[in-house]
């Protein structure tokens, strides 16, 4: 990439006109639009940029129902995955100036283009987007995130990164014009945006100490990279899987932690051992889902899969979602309301027969010696191969700049193998670190940011977006979320760490309710006025007896001055917590 082409323009705020027929500027052309309109009961002729190209007749028929949700419209008319090619035609016209970001269609820049990874963030930042990738099992080598840093230094101080709650990685301040050397550049060292937004299989997640952890039943990184390899073309998008209903989460749990939370995923898979043979197979759970208007935990499917099922299955599993799957209410179309709807059973016969008659094994009965207490990777730890260690790292509220991304690929290349993980509480781990490193890698600049023995609120610490960037949030979080703990860890002494969950609205990427404490963004009203607020959630468990937090108060303003007393008080009466004697 050439320097100029990577700088960040000075943008004014304007409103993409929606009724231009002219989709990029004058003659331009770039999405090209499907036959008008499809027949119902049509099962040829579907124009070859139409999203109804993959699905069978009855599914085409609730896509074009006339109660089907905006999205499916949209999906009709042209398939999202036209942004794949579109997106490398798009950004070369903007370069070249003959189309403006401002004469975009409106469904082009805000929906479709998020096949490709490209969220336009139109309400906070207008011509500026967050690219989402996907990074199976959250894992990365020095390469990749050189790459990184180098994708967004260029944008100054728009240019920032995420650690998402999927242990997966958002860049933010790209332009358009700049999106093709970035989408490449990403193919290049083995990463994709492709397939990471609307209705697509999420990034799918694992173990974060996989491979080094002692107490894992299987490795999940291999079989998560195959899996991400199948589902999206070696991240070079896959048509087939490219309209679904809606999102999906998937995730593969290897340990008692549950550390990809499979309770709040459509697809989890937790890996038991079958006592008969001593193979290492999967039970499956499905359904999991936080939304506006529902937030449910995932039920048992009533079988267990072996690896070499895995594939297949999860691959006749989306079949049957975006064959079957509710097209209409865009609030009733993920898994869980096919499942509810066909019931479970009938569900798990489909996938079997989706699999050309497969035979699958009844769920493995679980037994377990003793309690179990979800791990905190955070730390130093004692790896399964002797002599080496993993080091977890907190990254508040999980944001990065590009220099951090160098910093980490420098740590992991000095004291360990060159690869680090990312984990769905938004915080860094370094692994394979000899014994005779550790004293000088700790003593790295790095860790006095990012600590490695941070305080018991920080350490627990989860922060969607918020409305720094996000246009649904009601609040602001991330920064809010670390001024407001740290002002808490001075006052109080703790017995433990509480895990504190903050989620700008009720679509709480945040997870708010898998918390001990969640804030949910809620309106509030201060003096008479509205203001910011939250809602505040408690009592969310992860691991073996999951449960969903219960809402505990509402319209709390997001001032320190009342949400830190506020939180406060919680932690005194529900954790233990005690006031900090501060010395005469
Ligand atoms: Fe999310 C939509 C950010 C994890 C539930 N989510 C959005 C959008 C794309 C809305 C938008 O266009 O602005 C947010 C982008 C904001 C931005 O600029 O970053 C957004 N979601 C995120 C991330 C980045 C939060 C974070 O700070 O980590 C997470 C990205 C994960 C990833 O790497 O793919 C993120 N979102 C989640 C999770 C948590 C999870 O997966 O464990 C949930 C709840 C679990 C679930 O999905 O069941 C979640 N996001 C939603 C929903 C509600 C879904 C629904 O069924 O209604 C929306 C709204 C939607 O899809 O219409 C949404
Ligand atoms: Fe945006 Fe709401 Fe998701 Fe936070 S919870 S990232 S504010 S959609």
């Amino acid at each position: 990439m050439q320097p100029q082409m990577h700088q960040s323009r000075q943008l004014t705020r304007r409103t993409c006109s929606h009724t231009s027929s002219l989709r990029f500027g004058p003659n331009v052309r770039v999405f090209a639009a499907a036959a008008p309109s499809a027949p119902a009961q049509s099962t040829g002729d579907i124009s070859e940029h139409s999203g109804l190209k993959h699905l069978p007749e009855a599914a085409r028929t609730r896509a074009l129902d006339r109660k089907a949700n905006k999205f499916e419209k949209v999906k009709v008319e042209k398939c999202g995955s036209r942004a794949w090619t579109d997106v490398f035609e798009l950004s070369q016209l903007l370069k070249e100036g003959k189309t403006k970001w401002e004469d975009l269609d409106l469904d082009d820049i805000d929906i479709r283009m998020k096949w490709a990874g490209l969220f336009h963030r139109g309400k906070r930042t207008p011509g500026k987007f967050m690219m989402r990738l996907k990074v199976p099992n959250g894992e990365m080598d020095a390469k990749q995130l050189r790459f990184l840093a180098s994708a967004i230094a260029p944008y100054g101080t728009d240019g920032c990164a995420d650690i998402t709650t999927r242990a997966n990685i958002q860049l933010r301040g790209l332009t358009l014009e700049d999106s093709d050397y970035v989408i490449r550049g990403l193919w290049d060292v083995g990463l994709t945006s492709f397939q990471t937004g609307m209705d697509s299989v999420r990034n799918l997640t694992g173990n974060p100490i996989a491979g080094v952890d002692p107490h894992e039943l299987i490795d999940t990184r291999p079989l998560l990279r195959d899996m991400e390899a199948m589902l999206f073309n070696n991240g070079k998008g896959r048509e087939e899987f490219a309209n679904l209903p809606r999102k999906l989460n998937i995730c593969i749990s290897s340990t008692r932690d549950d550390f990809p939370h499979t309770h709040i995923n459509d697809v989890g898979f937790e890996a038991v051992r079958r006592p008969d043979d001593g193979e290492v197979v999967f039970n499956v759970v499905v359904g999991g889902f936080f939304s506006i208007k529902r937030n449910v935990m995932s039920i048992p499917l009533g079988c267990s899969v072996t690896q070499a099922q895995l594939l297949p299955f999860t691959e006749a599993l989306l079949r049957v979602f975006r064959d079957h799957g509710p097209r209409g209410d865009r609030q009733q179309t993920r898994l869980m309301w096919l499942v509810e709807a066909i019931g479970v059973d009938k569900f798990r016969q489909l996938i079997a027969e989706y699999m050309g008659g497969a035979d699958l094994a009844p769920p493995v009965h679980v037994h377990h010696e003793g309690p179990w207490e979800r791990r905190d990777v955070l730390g130093v730890h004692p790896q399964k191969q002797p002599g080496l260690n993993w080091v977890g790292a907190c990254v508040p509220a999980g944001r990065l700049q590009a220099a951090d991304f160098e910093e980490f690929a420098r740590i992991a290349e000095t004291y360990g193998d060159g690869t680090v993980r990312i984990t769905c509480e938004e915080n860094v781990l370094f692994v394979n670190v000899p014994d005779a490193k550790l004293p000088d890698m700790l003593a790295e600049p790095l860790f006095q940011r990012f600590k490695v023995n941070p305080g018991p609120l920080l350490r627990g610490l989860v922060s969607c977006t918020g409305n720094q960037f996000c246009g649904f949030g009601l609040a602001e979080t991330k920064a809010r979320a670390v001024q407001v703990l740290e002002a808490l860890e001075s006052q109080l002494e703790l017995p433990r760490p509480v895990r504190i969950h903050f989620t700008g609205c009720p679509n709480s990427c945040g997870q708010a309710q898998v918390g001990d404490i969640g804030l949910m963004g809620a309106p509030a009203r201060l003096d008479g006025k509205a203001v910011e607020g939250y809602k505040i959630f408690l009592g969310g468990k992860i691991g073996e007896n999951p449960e969903l937090a219960k809402e505990f108060a509402q319209g709390v303003p997001a001032v320190e001055s009342h949400l830190v007393p506020k939180l406060k008080e919680i932690l005194i009466r529900e954790f233990g917590a005690t006031e900090r004697v501060v010395a005469a």
